[in-house]
């Protein structure tokens, strides 16, 4: 018994630390000119990754006093991560296709 469940433990705490990495990353998808929600709520320190499942570019950024972000062209098929330290409402925006908007609050 005790020797049994000793990969059960190492099992549950791989899962863990698995989950614990995986927190505070969020996808958001580009598809048809538009990202796949429109607005989102996360914690304060959380990543958003915006994945190009659209045929052509695309181009997103932040402009807000305490995040400022620019992305490069983004070719189809390539992620862009954003990360979130500070907490307020901001609005991802993209350059290229003006009315994509991402709501986001972080808190
Ligand atoms: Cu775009």
């Amino acid at each position: 018994m005790r020797i049994r469940s000793i990969p059960v433990l190492a099992a549950v705490m791989a899962a863990l630390s698995v989950a614990a990495l995986a927190a505070g990353m969020v996808t958001v998808s580009q598809q048809n000119r538009a990202f796949s929600v429109g607005g989102l709520q996360i914690a304060r320190g959380d990543t958003i990754r915006f994945s190009n499942d659209d045929k052509f570019r695309h181009q997103i950024y932040v402009e807000s006093p305490s995040v400022k972000f620019e992305s490069d062209e983004q070719a189809p098929g390539s992620a862009v991560d954003i990360a979130f330290p500070q907490a307020g409402l901001f609005q991802v925006r993209c350059h290229i296709h003006p009315k994509m908007l991402l709501q986001v609050d972080v808190h």
